[in-house]
């Protein structure tokens, strides 16, 4: 495992592993296969097309300020987007909240009048990092760019919920059900897009209207989405069109069955742990790995790192595949406990193959993990190992 030129060359789990890092394909933005019209405005350049509604940004995309420019940002679509009608008017689009003392629907203006505040959060796939699990499990095989760090503002939940008299009695979670017209002839259930996660998310979660300092885009959730800071993507659902608190989890599939951590060979079902809160975790942006080599000389070894539901606290990085670990340093502003953090280490690499990694530790004292904990899913892969980074300098 120690990454030195002999363990590439053979044949061995390192080798496959390597071949797996470096599976995003150079950057070839004239062969690329044109966007869908729902994200025709986004940067093809800085994307990976897996299909029309799984769309990566590229690890060499992510630049070493914080927040991720939406037209690089990752797309992840369970059921095709709604038309784009319903960004026309956006302050007439309607949420339903139920499960307060006084159930009644919102329009958008009138959210607007409850309460604003604003978070930077990550935004991560389930399973960014599933293009790394050797078992290959279904689903997109993302490397690291499912993933972005995004400004919200929107109204609190618990605003909204004292504007209505506060959270009906025995409620325990928070539901959201997405706004998508569903396809004919299937049972609803099968294929909604309706998530819940627990009460306690109440403190700091949004429904937004607004992604960094512009109204939400339609392939993004526009007009309005719930955000949950510091849970997977999947529990931050587009274009909400009911928010109920509730004394169940739901029981569409997407929760029940979807999105648990499911033993290696095994289905989901409901008495395995929902893929909710994220874990600490960092990966190297730069240098990618993707293009020419590297000429030797300092470098500046830059990538993010984040902590999920804690801040992240320190990162390390290795340039001999975890034998010995420098710390970097944060660049760039502190965005809060839910964002992530930009980092950097200068080093001199000698001519030769060189595997790069990062390894963080949130402020509780928890380190991100050598290895993935193995999962059928292929979800919260934060194995530093498996983000490792193999670049050849001249
Ligand atoms: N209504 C709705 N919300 C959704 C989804 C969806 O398909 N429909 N996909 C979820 C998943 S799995 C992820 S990872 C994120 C992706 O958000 P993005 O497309 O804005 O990057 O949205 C989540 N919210
Ligand atoms: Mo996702």
């Amino acid at each position: 495992m120690a990454g030195s030129a002999a363990a590439l060359a053979g044949m061995g789990l390192g080798a496959a592993r390597d071949a797996v890092a470096q599976a995003a394909p150079p950057a070839a933005p004239a062969a690329a296969r044109p966007l869908p019209a729902y994200v025709a405005w986004k940067d093809p350049a800085a994307l990976i097309q897996h299909s029309g509604t799984t769309i990566e940004t590229r690890r060499s995309a992510f630049g070493t300020s914080p927040i991720t420019p939406v037209d690089r940002l990752y797309i992840r679509n369970n059921l095709p987007a709604p038309d784009a009608s319903i960004v026309a008017d956006r302050d007439a689009w309607t949420v339903a909240i139920e499960g307060v003392k006084s159930p009644r629907s919102f329009s958008l203006a009138e959210l607007k009048g409850l309460g604003v505040e604003t978070v930077a959060m990550v935004l991560q796939c389930s399973g960014n990092g599933r293009g790394y699990f050797p078992s290959k499990p279904s689903g997109t095989p993302w490397t690291v760019g499912a993933a972005g760090c995004v400004l919200w503002s929107g109204v609190p939940l618990r605003s909204v919920a004292a504007a209505l008299g506060g959270v009906a009695e025995g409620m325990r979670f928070v539901t959201g059900t997405g706004g998508e017209k569903l396809p004919e002839g299937v049972d609803p259930k099968s294929v909604i897009v309706e998530r819940s996660v627990p009460l306690s998310v109440m403190g700091d979660a949004l429904l937004a209207w607004e992604m960094n300092g512009a109204p939400i885009p339609l392939a993004h959730g526009g007009p309005l989405r719930l955000v949950v800071p510091g849970y997977t993507g999947v529990n931050s659902v587009k274009y909400i069109k009911r928010l109920a608190f509730t004394a169940q989890e739901s029981d569409a599939r997407i929760m029940s069955h979807g999105y648990r951590i499911s033993p290696p060979g095994g289905k989901g079902d409901p008495s395995q742990p929902s893929v909710q809160e994220m874990a600490v975790k960092s990966w190297i942006n730069s240098p990618s790995g993707e293009g020419a080599a590297l000429k030797a000389g300092p470098v500046q070894i830059t990538g993010v790192a984040f902590g999920g539901v804690h801040a992240v606290f320190a990162v390390e990085v290795s340039v001999d595949g975890g034998s010995s670990w420098l710390p970097a340093r944060f660049v760039g502003p502190d965005l809060g406990r839910y964002a992530w953090r930009n980092f950097a280490v200068e080093a001199r690499l000698a001519p030769g193959t060189h595997k790069l990694v990062s390894r963080a530790t949130d402020s509780t004292g928890q380190v991100q993990p050598k290895d993935r904990q193995e999962n059928a899913g292929g979800y919260n892969n934060n194995s530093w190992a498996d983000h490792a980074l193999t670049v050849v300098v001249a």
